[in-house]
């Protein structure tokens, strides 16, 4: 059984519905709990209201007694409390280590965390991670710092996991995007780049950049995939490999 914690996006696109599918996609039963009930269609969030962290302890609770959680992930945690209440869970019981996607804003540029949650996100749930998975944006607001090469993403992703995580994927994609406005770095533009820090041990990725639009939700499905190849004990850096692959598909039927 995989447990997803994270928001409910109705569209399916991105959450808890998007990472059911995943884990299905991948032979595993799936569960879940919700943070936030959002309201969105594929382009536009429109509101959301939060669970409260009771709520979120409740519908976990029966699930750890009534099944054997083989992998978690964690999505959309909107609130401190929320935050401190699933690291709690994950603390005190005996869930498997979290792959942690730090979802802050949507796509479309919607908060989707309260700023006053980062840190505790930092200081009480990171250090519980198995993998913590930030876009660009997301690993600059985790660590502070500019990210605009790979020296830069590998710098990163020691830092975050310095935080006390086993190992981070900082995820390129938004990276490119920015170089692909410079006509010099153009062959860059054509390899999208994730490097994945595991224990201290750097492996990149590279792949042929899909151009065009993102994919509402790849960021969800990625995580996802990953705690489900690791829910089937996979390695991790296997895990990464095959979530990509899938990732990809995703994108190119979407
Ligand atoms: O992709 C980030 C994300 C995660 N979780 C939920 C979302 C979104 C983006 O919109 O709605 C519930």
């Amino acid at each position: 059984m995989a447990l997803t914690i994270a928001g409910f996006d109705p569209s399916g696109g991105a959450g808890v519905l998007a990472d059911v599918r995943t884990f299905a996609a991948f032979g595993l039963q799936a569960c879940a709990a919700i943070t936030s009930i959002t309201s969105q269609d594929s382009a536009n969030v429109f509101g959301a209201v939060h669970q409260t962290p009771e709520m979120v302890r409740v519908q976990v609770e029966p699930l750890l007694k009534g099944f054997a959680i083989a992998c978690a992930k964690t999505g959309m945690l909107p609130t401190r409390s929320i935050v401190l209440e699933v690291a709690r869970l994950f603390r005190e019981t005996d869930l498997p280590r979290p792959v942690v996607d730090p979802v802050i804003l949507s796509s479309s540029g919607h908060r989707l965390m309260e700023e006053e949650a980062l840190t505790d996100l930092v200081r009480e749930l990171i250090p519980l991670a198995r993998l913590v998975t930030p876009n660009i944006p997301e690993a600059e607001t985790l660590t502070g710092m500019t990210i605009t090469s790979e020296a830069d993403m590998r710098r990163a992703a020691a830092a975050i996991r310095e935080m006390g995580a086993r190992a981070v994927l900082v995820k390129g994609g938004h990276l490119v995007e920015l170089k692909a406005e410079g006509s010099k770095q153009k062959a860059e533009s054509e390899a999208a780049i994730d490097v994945l820090d595991n224990e201290g041990e750097v492996t990149v990725f590279r792949e042929q950049r899909i151009s065009g639009v993102g994919l509402h939700g790849s960021g969800c499905i990625l995580s996802a995939a990953i705690a489900a190849g690791l829910g089937k004990g996979m390695k991790l850096e296997d895990s990464v490999g095959a979530a990509k692959a899938f990732v990809l598909e995703a994108i190119r039927h979407a």
